[in-house]
C-alpha cells in the first residue's frame, strides 16, 4: 500500500507541474493534487490508493457497457494486427467503417442512413455547422446560414462547439460565439416554477424559436441545434409539449432540426436514441461518447436521406478528419453495439433499471433540500436548495461543489451543476447498485446540509 501511496503522490506532482487539465484550474487542482485514477471494473473505479468508487457519471456520461468489457478489447487488439489505420478519404473504405456505417444506419430513427465519422462530440458538431450551411448552399439557399441553439447548451468546446453551444463562460474567452449562431432560452421549467406551469414553459420556450427565426428570417436560417436533454447544463428535461411543438416550427420554416445525441444516444434515456423518446424527427444527429462506450474515441454524424441528397448536388464536401472512420475506432464501436444487442441493455434499461432509478430518485423529492428532481432513462438530477419553496442559495456553486466532495468521501462519483447533483451511470448498473448509488448519494446530501 505504501508503494502505491508514493507513486500516488509521484504522479500527482508529475501531473501538476506538466498537464494541463480540461475546465480546470491549475493552481487550485496543483495544491490539492488530481485524483489518480487507475482501474475500473463493471462499474466501478478505483484510485491509485485503493480507493473504491461507484461511478455514477460512466466516465463523462459515456461508459455505457460498463467498464473491463474484454469483448472491446479483443476486437480492438484483431483490428490493430490487421489494419491499425487507413483513412477513407481519396475514395477508400475499409470493413470496420463500412459495417459501422450499416449498423448505425440500421439503428438511427427512420430516414437516416449516412454517417460521417470525426473522434469527438466537439468535431461532430463542428461537421454539424459547416455539413448544414454546405447543404443550403448546395441547394440553392446560400443564405440559410444561421444556427439557433439555446442558452446552457453544451455542444463542445472546439470554436464551433463552444460557439453553438450557450455556456456564457465558454464564450468570455476566445471571442465566442463566432458569426452567425444565435441562442434563445432553454426548457428548463425549475427556472420558472414559482410563476408558470410546466406546459406553460415548454410552450415559451419553443415559442422563443419561432420569435428567433421571424427576427433573423426564415430565409436566413439554416438549423436548430438541441440536446434531447441537455446534459451538461444540468439534465434538465424539457416539458413534454416542448419538442412537439419544436418540431412544428422547424418544418413550418423550413429549418433543419439537428438532434445532439452525444449523451442520449445509444441507450441513454432507454431507446436507442433520445429521438425515439421524444418522437423527434431529425435531420442530422450528432454522435459520440456512448457510440463506442468511451473505449476509443470516435464520433459523428448521422445524416437524413433528404440531407445526404442535398449534399450529393453540391460536389465535394471539403471537409475530412485523418481519423475519420478510424478502423481500431471502428471496431470498438462495432463491439459495444454488440454487447448492447446481444445483451439487450436497452430493453434492459427501459423495462427495468431505468423506471427502478427514477423511482428511487423521486423518493429524493419529499427531502427538504430537494427542490426538484429530474430524470429520464439512466439520467437523474437532484436539484439542491435551501428549503422548500427556496428556490435559490446565497451563493450558487458552493453548495453543490460542497456534495460532490461528500459523494467522493462516500465513494461516489456523482457531477455538480450548479447546485444540481447529477447522474449518468453506467446502463449496466443493476438493482443493488442503483440501492447503493441512492444510499450515498442521500448519506452525502444530508452530510452537506449538516455541515452548513
Ligand atoms: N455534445 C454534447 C451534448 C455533449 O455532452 C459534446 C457535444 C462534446 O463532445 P466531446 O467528445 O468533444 O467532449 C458533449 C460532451 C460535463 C462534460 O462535465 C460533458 C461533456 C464533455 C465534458 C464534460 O458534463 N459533454
Amino acid at each position: 500500500m505504501e508503494n502505491l501511496h508514493n507513486s500516488g503522490a509521484r504522479l500527482q506532482e508529475l501531473d501538476a507541474r506538466h498537464h494541463l487539465h480540461p475546465f480546470t484550474d491549475s493552481p487550485a487542482l496543483a495544491k490539492r493534487g488530481a485524483r489518480v485514477i487507475s482501474k475500473a471494473d463493471g462499474v466501478y473505479l478505483w484510485d491509485v490508493d485503493g480507493n473504491k468508487f461507484l461511478d455514477g457519471m460512466a466516465g463523462l456520461w459515456c461508459v455505457n457497457v460498463g467498464y473491463g468489457r474484454k469483448e472491446i478489447l479483443d476486437a480492438v487488439a484483431s483490428q490493430m494486427q490487421q489494419l491499425p489505420y487507413y483513412n477513407t478519404f481519396f475514395q477508400t473504405t475499409h470493413p470496420p467503417v463500412v459495417e459501422l456505417s450499416a449498423k448505425i444506419a440500421e439503428l438511427a430513427p427512420e430516414g437516416l442512413n449516412r454517417v460521417f465519422f470525426c473522434s469527438s462530440g466537439s468535431e461532430a458538431n463542428d461537421t454539424v455547422l459547416r455539413m448544414v450551411r454546405h447543404y443550403w448552399a448546395s441547394v440553392g439557399k446560400p443564405d440559410k446560414h444561421i444556427v439557433i441553439s439555446r442558452e446552457n447548451a453544451y455542444h463542445g468546446s472546439t470554436m464551433a462547439g463552444a460557439s453553438l453551444g450557450g455556456m456564457k463562460p465558454m464564450h468570455k474567452q476566445g471571442g465566442l460565439p463566432i458569426d452567425g449562431i444565435e441562442h434563445i432560452m432553454q426548457p428548463h421549467w425549475f427556472l420558472h416554477s414559482d410563476s408558470l406551469s410546466e406546459a406553460e414553459v415548454g410552450s415559451m420556450a419553443a415559442q422563443a424559436l419561432e420569435d428567433k427565426i421571424l427576427e433573423v428570417g426564415a430565409d436566413n436560417v439554416a438549423a436548430f441545434i438541441g440536446e434531447p436533454v441537455q446534459g451538461a447544463g444540468g439534465v434538465i428535461v424539457p416539458p413534454s409539449n416542448y419538442w412537439p411543438l419544436i418540431q412544428e416550427i422547424c418544418n413550418k420554416h423550413n429549418v433543419l432540426l439537428v438532434a445532439d445525441e452525444v449523451i442520449c444516444g445509444f441507450g441513454r434515456t432507454g431507446n436507442w436514441f433520445g429521438s425515439n423518446t421524444f418522437d423527434i424527427n431529425p435531420d442530422l444527429i450528432a454522435i459520440a461518447k456512448g457510440l463506442s462506450s468511451g473505449y476509443l474515441p470516435i464520433g459523428g454524424v448521422v445524416v437524413s436521406d433528404k440531407v445526404a441528397e442535398g449534399l450529393d448536388a453540391g460536389g465535394e464536401f471539403n471537409h475530412g478528419y485523418t481519423y475519420s472512420g478510424h478502423p481500431a475506432c471502428a471496431a470498438a464501436a462495432l463491439a459495444n453495439i454488440e454487447i448492447m444487442q446481444k445483451e439487450k441493455i436497452v430493453e434492459t434499461v427501459a423495462a427495468t433499471t431505468a423506471p427502478y432509478l427514477q423511482k428511487k430518485l423521486g423518493e429524493f423529492a419529499s427531502h427538504p433540500n430537494v427542490g426538484q428532481v429530474r430524470g429520464v432513462g439512466m439520467l437523474g438530477a437532484l436539484q439542491l436548495v435551501p428549503a422548500k419553496g427556496q428556490q435559490k442559495f446565497e451563493k450558487s456553486d458552493v453548495t453543490g461543489t460542497r456534495c460532490r466532495e461528500h459523494c467522493l468521501n462516500n465513494g461516489l462519483v456523482m457531477r455538480a451543476v450548479d447546485d444540481a447533483m447529477i447522474l449518468s451511470p453506467p446502463l449496466v448498473i443493476s438493482e443493488t447498485q442503483i440501492d447503493e448509488l441512492c444510499e450515498k448519494a442521500l448519506k452525502s446530501i444530508e452530510q452537506t446540509f449538516a455541515s452548513t
